[in-house]
């Protein structure tokens, strides 16, 4: 044990020393609120499951001339006579609605995992001295990006932004933006392609070309300390970066100026402002910012609260705060979804946890859920668990792969850290011990707390079943368990396994009475209207019963600070193939993927509104 937090100790001073080369070249915070023009829409696309338009063996593709990305006008091409060849049109392709995953699109792409090509076509107006970004909420999972023919950045990772400058790409008038996104995973990604949810391919998040001044305001950040003065940073982007005057407004109660350094950034430190309200999901108070510089502006909407951990119990704004709350995926209500977080899609989610389950708290498995989705819960004062997909298992002795990790984490905390909501950052979900695992997580730990030292650390750990003199007794044994601020576990005894419900309420759990522990995860699978009196597996009642019993054993444990159910809503997962209750779709939800009410979802709401 001496030898791993030796071993934690140095992982940790090399990576606080490399944190900072870990912040996205350019981040574009609130871009929402800038000059910009949203290329949702109708976009064509090209199937390409061979990779033909990405590999070129030998000059070989690019005489069959495959290559998608290519700014040519195919048929003027075929017009002139066979001189030119082409295998593609992407002007003349089918068309499919962006943002939106492929898989929902058409029932030949229900299951299709590789290569698409996109393409969109559009007006830019002339720069004049102003420059251009394409900001992408989320590609899943590689995206290569051309503009008018010109490679112009790649991404890796299913669920965090990337910002690719096209200041010189970009052309005054009619542009051609084409994009292959590759859903395939494989066991050096990040998750891998083990999981238990929808493939979901594509260009699932909207896109938007940006337009800042040459020097912008590429990020601002505030939060509340402790002591209840408010804190932040500043970072301007262009030539004239250094020495210059930022103005920071915080609604009407706050107005300073500070000024950049030779690198474009400044820190901001303000006392006490008088009179503010504290953010809480009672009162979700959110400020109107403004950051100026002589030639930009960036505004947000921002809350100040804080967060912290005092023995067993979770602190918000100082007050001890049960989380009640459910998890849920990336995926909005109805038959067949495309993981499209409309806000009227979020917001209909979000409503469910917080006026009809009366939850104050939402766990966004297992990866960084939609930029609305973040917002929503801020306006709506519901307080966020957020987490990297690192699930199940991932190469854990691959220096890559934790680099992809530490990377995503980078990439999410920069995107949400204005949100007040998110109060907890998860380095994983159930991934088995060893000793390769619990350095990875320890590094991922030590990387967070680099970034944000603000929010608290949790993973969701699997808990483990031992005989104790003569007794069953569920315990948290994990090495991980000295990285985290929080315990979290998912349990599902009473549905994995062969205990019987009945034996639910009696059992006994021993757990670190020194620090807080959230149910991150416990369930039953129930088909939303198919109900058996002698509480058969999948029936509603069975499913309302193992929410009862597990909430009186829950309700045992002197620590427990709070609880995410799995899950909110029946979710598609192609590993679930029953024939008769799944068909492609976990039945875990307390409401069916429409939005059907099932008897446990009265059992939690009940509980919530008693605690
Ligand atoms: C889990 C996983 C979750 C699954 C769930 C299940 O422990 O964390 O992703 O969907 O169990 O339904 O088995």
């Amino acid at each position: 044990r001496k030898l791993l937090c030796a071993i934690c100790a140095l992982l940790c001073l090399a990576l606080n020393a490399g944190a900072a080369d870990l912040r996205p070249p350019l981040l574009l915070t609130g871009s929402i609120y800038r000059d910009s023009q949203d290329l949702s829409g109708a976009w064509t696309y090209s199937k390409d499951l061979y990779r033909t338009g990405l590999t070129d063996i030998n000059g070989w593709v690019a005489k069959s001339r495959m290559q998608r990305y290519r700014d040519i006008d195919v048929t003027a091409e075929e017009a002139k006579g066979g001189v030119g060849f082409y295998e593609f049109d992407m002007d003349r392709g089918p068309q499919m609605n962006i943002p939106g995953a492929w898989n929902a699109a058409q029932p030949e792409l229900r299951y299709y995992d590789g290569l698409i090509w996109f393409q969109r076509k559009f007006s830019a107006r002339p720069l004049r001295g102003q420059r251009a970004f394409l900001r992408f909420e989320a590609a899943n999972y590689r995206a290569y990006v051309y503009l008018n023919g010109k490679e112009i950045g790649r991404h890796e990772g299913g669920f965090t932004p990337f910002v690719l400058e096209v200041t010189e790409a970009l052309r005054g008038g009619e542009n051609r933006l084409t994009m292959g996104v590759d859903s395939t995973h494989d066991a050096q990604t990040i998750p891998t392609p083990i999981t238990d949810w929808d493939l979901y391919g594509g260009i699932t998040r909207p896109v938007r070309l940006v337009y800042t001044p040459a020097t912008f305001i590429d990020d601002a950040y505030l939060h509340l300390n402790p002591d209840g003065s408010i804190a932040g940073t500043v970072q301007l982007n262009g030539p004239q970066a250094a020495g210059q005057q930022v103005s920071v407004k915080i609604g009407d109660l706050a107005d300073i100026s500070v000024k950049t350094d030779a690198q474009g950034g400044a820190t901001i430190t303000l006392p006490p402002p008088r009179g503010l309200q504290r953010w809480s999901p009672e009162h979700p108070a959110l400020y109107d910012i403004s950051f100026s510089t002589a030639g930009d502006t960036l505004r947000d909407r921002i809350g100040f609260r804080t967060i912290a951990v005092k023995g067993s119990r979770i602190l918000l704004n100082g007050q001890p705060i049960f989380l009640r709350g459910v998890s849920m995926h990336e995926e909005e209500f109805g038959p067949n979804p495309a993981r499209n977080m409309t806000e009227p899609a979020a917001r209909a989610l979000l409503s469910e946890i917080k006026q009809q389950l009366h939850g104050n708290y939402v766990r966004l498995s297992h990866y960084p859920h939609s930029e609305t989705t973040l917002r929503l819960a801020d306006e709506m004062g519901l307080l966020v668990w957020s987490e990297i997909p690192v699930y199940w298992t991932v190469d854990w002795d691959n220096p890559a792969v934790l680099r992809k990790a530490l990377t995503m984490q980078a990439e999410t905390i920069y995107r949400d850290r204005n949100r007040a909501a998110v109060i907890l950052w998860s380095v994983g979900n159930e991934t088995p011990v060893s000793e390769p695992r619990t350095r990875f997580h320890a590094a991922m730990a030590a990387n967070v707390r680099a970034l944000d030292p603000t929010r608290l650390i949790s993973a969701a750990l699997l808990v483990e079943r031992h005989k104790a003199n003569g007794e069953d007794v569920t315990v948290i044994k994990d090495p991980l368990l000295e990285h985290l601020d929080v315990l979290a576990v998912n349990t599902y005894t009473g549905w994995y396994g062969d205990d019987k419900l009945a034996d639910l309420p009696a059992m006994k759990w021993q757990v670190p009475a020194d620090r807080p522990l959230i149910l991150s995860e416990f369930g039953a699978d129930a088909l939303a209207g198919y109900h058996d009196a002698s509480m058969k597996k999948f029936s509603e009642e069975y499913q309302a019963e193992y929410y009862r019993n597990t909430l009186t054993m829950a309700s045992r444990i002197p620590t427990l600070a709070g609880m995410s159910p799995w899950v909110l809503k029946d979710f598609r997962s192609p590993r679930r193939e029953h024939p008769v209750f799944q068909n492609g779709w976990n039945r875990k939800g307390l409401l069916s993927e429409t939005g059907a009410r099932k008897q446990a979802f009265d059992v939690l709401a009940d509980f919530y509104l008693h605690h």
